[in-house]
């Protein structure tokens, strides 16, 4: 599985590693794990992202190696690369944001190594493994497969990658494997407590509160089995939070007993309205978003739709419960 990726690092020196536009904890879990074990073989590495680092996650990254994509600052470091590595993004160039277009460019050799189920045809090597609960426990069994040194910093990374992947275990990929990797990020010294606090008490007051609001204007439909909600620009300027906050907003309607789908309408600039669709598992959702060029999971996906937000929302609520209709309440 790893043979041709073992080679493509063993037989080059400059890397240039990637993921896609807004990064979450496995994309930057993904990414840093595999630049340290690269570093530690004597690679130079290179991370760039079209998006800077979420602020929540820069106590993943506090040597700040993971730089912002700018032209022509990086220009020639891509350029350069004998090796391109894309981590936990797949589907095309588009993914990564705008460097999609200087990498799709370079001569360099194009590896993906993902858990989506999204082509991989834009790149010259992938290991594509979707029953992989997140990118990063690929990163881990690359690394293991190669006899690579397992440091305290990767398994902090790859263990903050794991658990917001999985949603702290929950999520329906989370197997033996995952596990089995968790204990020997734990037995390096990771700390669950002060990741987690690190991950999701870090919170602001606007931020806890607005997570209150949208709770609150959370409506039903569908017997119960649909709940849905939106959330405009100004009322994140009312709250002071920034839509780079709101990991975590679209599966607040999965508290409620009996809710098979969540639809989550985010207005984003440019007259644009960000979906993003959570099921319990008993119904794949990414069909509906792959319409409007959206992807994900069977339980979680999401797209990016040009219209009114209401009015886009609408839409999708029409369309999952369509699904529903065909798709009688049989876990998969
Ligand atoms: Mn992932």
């Amino acid at each position: 599985m790893w043979q041709k990726i073992s080679s493509a690092i063993e037989n080059n020196q400059k890397f240039v590693i990637t993921t896609h536009v807004n990064p979450d904890g496995d994309a930057l879990g993904s990414e840093l794990a595999l630049a340290e074990h690269l570093r530690n073989l004597g690679k130079k590495v290179t991370i760039i992202n079209s998006d800077t680092l979420p602020y929540g996650y820069r106590f993943l990254d506090r040597r700040r190696k993971v730089k912002k994509y700018t032209t022509p600052k990086y220009t020639a470091v891509i350029q350069q690369a004998e090796v391109i590595f894309v981590v936990d993004a797949s589907g095309g160039w588009k993914r990564v944001g705008p460097i999609g277009d200087a990498l799709k460019q370079a001569k360099a050799l194009k590896i993906c190594i993902d858990h989506h189920p999204d082509p991989v045809d834009f790149v010259d090597i992938a290991v594509i493994d979707t029953n992989a609960a997140a990118a990063s426990e690929l990163i881990y069994d690359l690394i293991v497969s190669m006899g690579g040194e397992l440091t305290l910093s990767m398994a902090q990374v790859l263990y903050a990658g794991i658990i917001t992947d999985t949603g702290n275990f929950r999520f329906p990929k989370t197997s033996p494997h995952t596990h089995h990797i968790v204990a020997e990020l734990l037995s390096k010294g990771v700390s669950p407590l002060e990741t987690y606090s690190q991950i999701y008490q870090q919170a602001s007051v606007g931020l806890v509160q607005l997570r209150g609001h949208v709770m609150n204007s959370m409506t039903l439909t569908a017997d119960g089995q649909i709940a849905y909600y939106t959330l405009d620009q100004e009322t994140l300027k009312d709250y002071g939070v920034k839509t780079s906050e709101l990991d975590g907003f679209a599966s607040l309607g999965q508290e409620i007993k009996g809710v098979r789908v969540v639809i989550f309408g985010l207005e984003i600039p440019k007259g644009r309205v960000k979906i993003s669709l959570r099921s319990d598992n008993s119904i794949a959702i990414n069909s509906i978003v792959m319409e409007y060029g959206g992807g994900g999971h069977p339980s979680a996906a999401g797209a990016t739709i040009n219209g009114n937000l209401q009015w886009v929302t609408v839409e999708i609520i029409e369309k999952v419960k369509a699904l529903l209709d065909v798709t009688p309440l049989v876990t998969l």
